[in-house]
């Protein structure tokens, strides 16, 4: 870079040696006192001559060597000599004036020549010239120098001096500093001479942005051409706490489920600083926290990571600002903000709250509201949202009112004696997943309203009572029910007004209001009262009361309590009995006569049997036991006494049975045989005794209308039969006396007026040939015609008995 020009500033000196030598020579010619002067450059080559030093004494070259003149230095080391030969003064070595001299200027170094015979000696100066042959040097090969960031421009920073050996302009001049954005170099003068390099900043630093400028100082000699020295300055720049931390992100956005657990890390935040070591290294708190939040969220100082420690509830808060600071080692701060948002979990059931309630509702009310609710969910979103219902098969609906609020209402009205009682359990359940539901029963009874009647077990009751009963005696028992509830369903019974004015029902029976008891207040007797029949009524105790009646038919069971009695033959009075003739050739079976008795009672007891219980000639008659004829048992014959007298018992099938006897007088009589063949023409024969016709005709008028009874029972039994339904009841009896217009056959004896018959009787007596001529048959009530089977039962079997 510096090229070598010691030879050319060799070349380029040789003029000026020249004048200064001749100026020399002046002066030592002129005046001995005066030394020799002369100069050269350093680094001159040795052996090289400096001055014809022989000329400037004036001595030919010859003298020199007569004279033994010789060159002493001051200094021990003889640089110079001298060339007797020549006179020429000659460098014995190469000379270095900062060798010899140092920074000392100028650089002279004093010799003597010394002359004999004679003795001479004169001063001699070499004046050594510098030529610029060192360069500036610094004295490390770096420099460092630390400033800190926050130096203001025009702050001056001394650096280390380079040196440079040369002397004068072959000197240190100035530095110079590489080109750059922050600092120039200014040379300054020291006051010994010295100059140094003195950095001076320019512009205001940012160890942000630059933390280190690296800056080549070169110093520079004035010699030509000039030389130079260069170190490199390493500029540091010192970090100064100038920046606060910044958060990265601002704000941060964070989401956390509301179910997530303690020690959950929400979201790490991070700020940055820009200075370096300790003012760099930050630290992160909340900042200015409620309290709220505090107990919520932790923030790691160092890591900068929140964690919660508190669980969440979405349902309280759903979001949260939590503001942060973070501090640098220097102090410095920087805010920043995390929004927390809380995201639902379905952790919320459903809530109903009640708003009204009735418990109990009348069961015959239209559309009612049981209730009046609301439901609640506290998740939000789908989790929020709810589904309501009750059971599909209750005779309730619900209706949504207004926002979450529902009507629970009766579809219709209730029955409660169908069912009393409802539990309605409502069903709430969101939306969320999974699905939380909440339920709730709500207990509806269902009060009673008086709407059912009293129900009869039967709609018509038969009781039976025997005959001659002990007044007080229990019937029997009635008994209602009724469905509805309470005072509703308090039954009570009562006798209800009968239909015939005529049946003093009052002095028959009585009935037990609580009970339905029914109670005979005296002895009934069957052959008065057969069955008589009254309505009783069952009211509860309602308001309104509601009733109903059932229909009590009381059947007289009959007791034997009469004896049959004998209608033919009469019994004697008086005068002579009446005597059966019978005609001598009368066949075997020849019927001589019937007897005809009638017993009051009914059924078996009056099933009457006949026998013969004495007779004047045993095996001559014979008596059929259900007819009550006497026949003959065998012919006649001559023998056979005339009268006879048979004794009949006619008797009951009572328990215990009771009887009745007649006695018959039967004459045999001769030649009476003709009418007493059977023809099938009647025969009238008008010599009959009035008494006989008279008997007669009772006993055939009993007995064909027995049989003309059955005939009728049986044809009004079908009737009866067909037109059960219209079935009425017309029964009352006043006591101790029959309906006109009811048959009463088998009853006293009594025989009805309503049956007419024109009989023939066939001439004579004793004959069983007769014949209907025209039953005329009384016109029956519709309602007699249909009795019960159970009442005819007596007709009948009074029937069969004859
Ligand atoms: C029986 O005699 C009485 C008087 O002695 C009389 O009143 C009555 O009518 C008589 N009866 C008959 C059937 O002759
Ligand atoms: C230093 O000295 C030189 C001459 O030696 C002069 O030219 C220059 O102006 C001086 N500089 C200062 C700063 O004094
Ligand atoms: C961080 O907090 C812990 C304890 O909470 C404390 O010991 C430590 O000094 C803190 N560090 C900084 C840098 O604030
Ligand atoms: C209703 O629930 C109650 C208890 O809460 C219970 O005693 C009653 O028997 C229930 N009724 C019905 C009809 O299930």
């Amino acid at each position: 870079m510096y090229p070598d020009t010691k030879m050319e500033a060799l070349e380029g000196i040789q003029p000026h040696r020249q004048v200064i030598l001749f100026v020399l020579m002046l002066f030592v010619s002129q005046a001995r006192s005066e030394p020799f002067r002369y100069s050269v450059l350093e680094e001159t080559e040795s052996g090289s001559s400096i001055a014809h030093l022989g000329k400037d004494l004036s001595l030919g070259t010859g003298e020199l060597a007569a004279r033994s003149a010789r060159v002493v230095s001051d200094d021990d080391k003889q640089r110079l000599q001298l060339d007797r030969q020549t006179g020429d003064l000659l460098l014995r070595e190469k000379l270095d004036r900062e060798e010899l001299c140092g920074p000392i200027e100028p650089c002279v170094l004093h010799f003597q020549v010394f002359l004999e015979k004679p003795v001479q000696f004169f001063q001699g100066e070499l004046l050594i010239q510098d030529i610029n042959d060192h360069s500036p040097v610094f004295p490390d090969r770096e420099m460092f120098l630390n400033i800190p960031e926050n130096s203001r421009p025009g702050t001056l920073f001394p650096l280390k001096l380079a040196q440079d050996l040369d002397v004068g302009s072959n000197g240190l001049q100035k530095y110079t500093i590489s080109p750059n954005s922050h600092f120039h170099v200014r040379t300054r003068n020291h006051s010994e001479g010295k100059k140094y390099p003195e950095l001076v900043q320019e512009k205001a630093l940012d160890r942000e942005e630059q933390q280190e400028f690296g800056l080549t100082l070169t110093a520079l000699d004035g010699g030509s051409p000039p030389r130079s020295g260069a170190v490199m300055v390493r500029v540091i720049i010192l970090d100064v706490n100038d920046n606060a931390p910044e958060f990265v992100h601002n704000p941060y956005e964070a989401q956390v489920l509301e179910n997530s657990p303690v020690g959950f890390p929400v979201v790490r935040v991070s700020a940055r600083d820009a200075d370096s070591g300790n003012f760099a290294s930050v630290s992160y708190n909340l900042f200015q926290a409620s309290d709220e939040i505090q107990q919520t969220f932790s923030i790691n100082n160092v890591t900068g990571e929140i964690q919660l420690i508190k669980k969440l509830d979405f349902e309280k808060i759903n979001s949260y600002h939590v503001d942060i600071e973070a501090t640098d080692g220097g102090g410095l701060s920087g805010k920043g903000t995390v929004i927390i948002e809380v995201m639902d979990v379905n952790d919320n059931a459903p809530e109903l709250t009640l708003s009204s309630l009735t418990s109990s509702i009348p069961e015959n009310a239209p559309e009612t509201v049981v209730s009046i609710f609301r439901i609640r969910d506290r998740d939000a979103g789908d989790n929020g949202k709810m589904i309501c219902s009750i059971p599909d098969n209750l005779p309730f609906i619900l209706k949504p009112t207004f926002k979450n609020f529902y009507t629970l209402l009766t579809e219709r009205p209730l029955d409660r004696e169908q069912r009393a009682e409802y539990n309605i359990t409502i069903t709430v359940t969101d939306l969320g997943s999974p699905r939380l539901k909440t339920e709730h029963t709500i207990r509806v009874l269902v009060s009673d309203v008086n709407d059912n009647a009293p129900t009869f077990t039967q709609t018509s009751y038969t009781l039976f009572i025997r005959e001659n009963n002990s007044p007080g005696l229990h019937l029997g028992t009635v008994s209602a029910t009724d469905r509805d509830a309470g005072a509703n369903a308090q039954v009570t019974y009562s006798l209800l007004p009968p239909r015939d004015p005529h049946l003093a029902l009052a002095s028959l029976v009585s009935i037990h209001a609580e009970r339905g008891h029914l109670f005979a207040l005296r002895a009934l007797d069957f052959e008065a009262l057969r069955a008589f029949e009254f309505r009783v009524g069952a009211a509860d105790a309602g308001s309104p009361a509601l009733s109903s009646e059932a229909l009590v038919r009381v059947v007289v069971v009959d007791d034997n309590d009469h004896a049959p009695l004998v209608l033919y033959p009469p019994a004697p009075n008086g005068s002579a009995p009446c005597p059966e003739l019978v005609p001598r050739a009368a066949e075997e079976g020849y019927l001589v006569s019937k007897v005809v008795a009638v017993d009051g009672d009914a059924g078996q007891n009056a099933w009457l049997s006949y026998q013969l219980l004495k007779a004047t000639e045993p095996g001559l008659f014979h008596v059929w036991a259900h007819n009550g004829e006497v026949r003959t048992a065998r012919p006649l014959g001559e023998r056979d006494v005339a009268q006879h007298r048979l004794v009949v018992l006619v008797q009951d099938h009572g328990e215990p049975a009771l009887s009745a006897s007649v006695t018959l007088h039967v004459l045999l009589v001769d030649g009476f045989s003709q009418p007493y063949l059977p023809r099938p023409e009647g025969a009238r024969d008008e010599a009959q005794a009035d008494w006989l016709t008279v008997y007669l005709v009772i006993a055939l008028a009993s007995v064909s209308s027995l049989f003309l009874c059955s005939v009728l029972l049986f044809v009004g039994l079908r009737v009866c039969r067909r037109r059960r339904a219209a079935w009425e009841q017309h029964y009352s009896v006043p006591e101790g006396h029959f309906p006109s217009h009811l048959v009463d056959v088998s009853g006293t004896g009594t025989l009805s007026q309503s049956y007419q018959y024109e009989i023939c009787l066939s001439g004579g007596s004793g004959t069983n040939d007769f014949k209907f001529l025209k039953p005329s048959i009384p016109h029956l009530p519709p309602a007699s015609a249909g009795k019960e089977m159970d009442s005819n039962a007596a007709f009948r079997n009074a029937f069969e008995i004859n």
